[in-house]
């Protein structure tokens, strides 16, 4: 071949590589609805291929942009050519040709001047497309009988139905995109609390209107709200920390990591390798069981030897829903099949029945307590991690500083806890948001303990480990967390860590998993393959979501097995499978 021919098909071959990057599946990239009370935006933060169908994930803000406190919010999303693939922090109800998308009662209420911004999906379609019509209907705490105003933004197609939610008997003003009143019977519907019937939106005509005068709102959906799924979790976690109780009394005693061999060996009396009592390296299985404090050495975690270590354990689901896995016997079970050196104790603070959504505060730390001393026992060390789900870490700054200054006191001696400030980040650039939240929380932990390792999660679902190369934070022993679910995040996500390592940040994988982000779907074996042999290229440290048995892929116990420790290879799934040969590096 010529040269010239060499040189051509290069360039069609580099011009066919940039369109495919820039195509970004001709989504709709962001959304923004506003009028003088209410904004709604929805932004595209992340899109990808799969199967020939087109992914795309949205996140939701609502801003409370008044001066009065918003009391209830519902959105209406014309489906369009989408189908829904997964939703968090909302419920939704499918009304035929639009998503009724309702709050969570942790999301429902949004004080004056203030955003929620936790709510998200994942829509797919078979082709390029756009988001439908968006309309928000709005309800606040007022007893002015003004109606609140409202406008459309045409050029956005999006349409604005704002509602008032007055004390007075009126209906409520509506306002179409037209601006055209419309006086729909709505103090009649709102009696009979048929909120959410789709049937009756559909009755109701081409424009959505929900009822939410006098009250009837919060009936209707506290009705809805407390299913029966979300009271048999409370019921479960009840009824498991109960159960628990006997159990602490196996794990209480020895704490600190290096008085771990003699609880050890009692706990698990069948292991045979030695513990030296020294610093050396100790081999269980094919993971090394590090001894002492972990710290960063450049862009590495090494032990109190000095030598490198790479962690590898999994991480419990929020330990508000799967309290029974956190256990000393299925810790037990885990470091000698699996030989994890780590686990990871994932506590939502905003999610339902989570640390400040509802969840009692003393039974979460009871859980943590009993994780925490399990895990010294057996020589692991373990992730406190304070699970911020979707949203601005800031939110809830006040509330993890109080968490961790707790911690930190308590579990000072303990040489293997490690502390996670931010799981998941969202919406908070690193320099201006992530970086000062992080900087407040560390200090409050470094006020008890000067030593222990911090992750510091990312933006965007701590994927934006480049974003802190040049602007880390000011302390001897913090790494950064990249979070990847394999069949989801490929080769861009792959570049940012590479970027942030080749840049001397330490990076820590403190949770991925093998299927798509939602923590559902297909398994992605090539991607998983390729990531693992990343991580263990650079020794990156990795967890793996989540240790319960959940009917999702990435639950790494079967959803037909109901043991809480001493399961059998048939046990796992098909991501825990994978997840232990990975973590016995076979
Ligand atoms: C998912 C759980 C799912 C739960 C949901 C909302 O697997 O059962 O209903 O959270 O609470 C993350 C998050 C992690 C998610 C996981 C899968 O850190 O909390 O767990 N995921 O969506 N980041 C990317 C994926």
């Amino acid at each position: 071949m010529n040269m010239s021919r060499k040189k051509g098909i290069l360039t069609v071959l580099l011009a066919l590589v940039l369109v495919f990057v820039s195509l970004d599946f001709g989504f709709c990239y962001k959304k923004v609805l506003a009028d003088n009370d209410a904004t709604v935006s929805i932004d595209k933060s992340n899109s990808w291929e799969s199967n020939g169908e087109y992914f795309a994930q949205f996140n939701i803000t609502i801003t409370n942009n008044s001066s009065k406190r918003l009391t209830d919010w519902q959105l209406k999303l014309d489906k369009g050519s989408f189908s829904l693939s997964q939703s968090w922090c909302c419920s939704i109800t499918d009304c035929g040709s639009y998503w009724q998308i309702s709050p969570e009662s942790y999301n429902q209420v949004i004080e004056a001047s203030m955003s929620i911004s936790n709510v998200g999906l994942i829509l797919s379609s078979s082709g390029e497309t756009s988001l439908g019509n968006v309309t928000i209907v709005t309800s606040y705490e007022t007893t002015s009988s003004t109606n609140p105003t409202s406008s459309s933004n045409e050029s956005n197609n999006i349409t604005n139905t704002t509602a008032t939610d007055s004390t007075s008997d009126s209906n409520g003003s509506i306002t179409n995109a037209a601006n055209e009143q419309l006086s729909e019977p709505v103090a009649e519907e709102n009696q009979e609390g048929e909120l959410l019937d789709c049937g009756k939106c559909a009755l109701i005509g081409a424009e959505l209107h929900f009822p939410y005068a006098n009250g009837a709102l919060a009936s209707a959906k506290t009705a809805i709200d407390y299913s029966n799924e979300s009271k048999e979790l409370v019921a479960k976690e009840r009824e498991s920390t109960e159960a628990t109780t006997n159990e602490e009394e196996v794990t209480t005693g020895v704490v600190a990591l290096e008085d771990t061999k003699s609880a050890d060996s009692a706990v698990t009396n069948n292991e045979e390798t030695a513990n030296s009592g020294d610093n050396s390296q100790i081999t269980y299985g094919s993971a090394r069981i590090p001894t002492g404090r972990v710290r960063v050495s450049g862009s590495h975690l090494v032990d109190s030897s000095g030598s490198q270590v790479q962690l590898r354990g999994v991480s419990t689901h929020g330990i508000s829903w799967f309290p029974e896995y956190l256990n000393s016997a299925a810790l037990s079970t885990l470091k000698n099949d699996w030989g994890i050196n780590v686990i990871r104790i994932a506590m939502y603070p905003k999610e339902y029945v989570g640390y400040l959504s509802g969840g009692d505060k003393e039974s979460l730390k009871s859980k943590i307590d009993e994780g925490v001393k399990a895990a010294a026992n057996l020589g692991l060390y373990v992730i406190i991690d304070w699970h911020v789900l979707n949203y601005n870490p800031n939110e809830t700054k006040d509330e993890a500083i109080a968490f961790f200054k707790e911690m930190s006191n308590k579990y000072k001696d303990y040489e293997n806890v490690i502390y996670e400030i931010c799981n998941e980040p969202v919406g908070a650039e690193w320099s201006s948001q992530i970086k000062p939240y992080a900087e407040s929380v560390i200090s409050a932990i470094r006020e008890n303990d000067s030593q222990a390792l911090i992750i510091v999660g990312t933006n965007t679902w701590s994927q934006d480990v480049d974003a802190v190369v040049g602007n880390i934070i000011d302390d001897a022993n913090v790494c950064y967390s990249l979070h990847f679910y394999a069949a989801t995040h490929k080769e861009a996500i792959q570049n940012k860590l590479k970027y942030a390592i080749n840049n001397g940040v330490p990076v820590f994988v403190s949770e991925c998993s093998i299927c798509d982000a939602s923590g559902s779907g297909g398994i992605d074996y090539t991607w998983a393959n390729s990531w693992l042999n990343l991580l263990n290229e650079n020794n990156i440290s990795y967890i793996a979501w989540s240790l319960c048995n959940k009917q999702e892929t990435s639950a790494l116990i079967k959803s037909s097995c109901s043991k809480t420790s001493g399961w059998s290879e048939d046990d796992y799934s098909d991501a825990g499978k994978w997840f232990m040969k990975a973590i016995k590096n076979q």
